[in-house]
């Protein structure tokens, strides 16, 4: 049986149930991933990742991805990616046809297109107004935020999958809205953003990139759960850990989650709300999770 996750409630439930498809055609359970993340890239109206997401402060959108596959620890991952999608996919084939890990930039985008991608403009006109009032706010000196308006972004989706003692970690992602150019988070960063080894697990992250990053949130929950604790512990623990040694985990959402062998998954956060995508048996349901220190006001 198949276990998928799929972050965020908006665009956790597009690439979930674009996984589920995938996973009744019989795709593998890497490209069960792929194609889950990929649906949320291409989504115009989502405010997330990919098409329509939020650009950096120069009004541009610049994508990060990765995917780690825990059968070998085969990983690809790009980052700071303009104008070409679906990031995932050209992490994917980083993995599979490059010896690297991981190209950036300029380069990234190159090997993109010689490798048959078109490159597009990403900017919707949804987004193209929200970077303007971003402009004309007096916010804009805290250009580090996290979310801006009504509806929180959410900018990043992370999928795990598990299958029979397999495990696949992925996630795609826009960064921080308005972020300076060239910064890059957690997410395209093994062991940061994902981390999968058939040998106990596998573990993700989503929320402040530069906190997931500093305590290797995912890499530290695959870890835990090698020393024996569940899924939930392991995601639990992470979580403890940060909001005893990072302050700033205080105030900002801090997301990790997991699959253990024994079918288990969990996930935590350290302050904020989280909806979690679960998808069993070709039927996907949400669940709700509140921050260890308080949900947002
Ligand atoms: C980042 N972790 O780049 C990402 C942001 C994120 O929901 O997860 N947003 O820091």
């Amino acid at each position: 049986m198949r276990t998928m996750l799929s972050t965020w409630l908006r665009p956790g439930k597009v690439a979930i149930d674009a996984a589920i498809v995938a996973d009744q055609e019989g795709d593998s359970l890497e490209n069960c991933l792929v194609r889950g993340l990929s649906a949320a890239e291409d989504h115009p109206e989502l405010i997330a990742i990919g098409r329509g997401a939020l650009p950096n402060s120069d009004g541009e959108i610049e994508l990060d991805a990765a995917i780690m596959n825990g059968s070998d620890l085969s990983a690809g991952a790009v980052c700071g990616v303009r104008g070409i999608l679906p990031v995932i996919k050209l992490a994917q084939i980083v993995k599979d046809t490059t010896p690297y890990v991981m190209l950036a930039g300029e380069q990234a985008r190159r090997f993109a297109l010689a490798n048959g991608f078109v490159p597009e403009n990403l900017m919707t006109d949804e987004v193209n107004r929200r970077y303007q009032m971003y402009l004309e706010s007096p916010e804009r000196s805290k250009a580090y935020v996290h979310s801006t308006e009504d509806e929180p972004p959410h900018d990043t989706v992370t999928m795990l999958g598990r299958e029979d003692g397999h495990f696949v970690a992925a996630s795609s992602t826009s960064g921080l809205p308005f972020k300076l150019p060239g910064r890059i988070g957690d997410s395209p960063i093994v062991g940061a953003g994902v981390y999968a080894d058939d040998e106990v697990g596998c573990a993700g992250a989503t929320g402040m990139g530069e906190e997931l990053w500093k305590a290797c949130a995912s890499f530290r929950a695959v870890e835990f759960m090698r020393q024996g604790m569940s899924a939930q512990q392991a995601c639990d623990a992470v979580i403890d850990q940060m909001i005893r040694r990072q302050p700033a985990s205080h105030q900002r959402e801090c997301v990790v989650l997991a699959l253990d062998k024994n079918g288990g998954y969990g996930a935590s956060i350290s302050w904020g709300d989280f909806d979690l995508w679960i998808s069993e048996h070709g039927t996907s349901r949400s669940q709700h999770y509140s921050g260890k220190l308080g949900a947002k006001a």
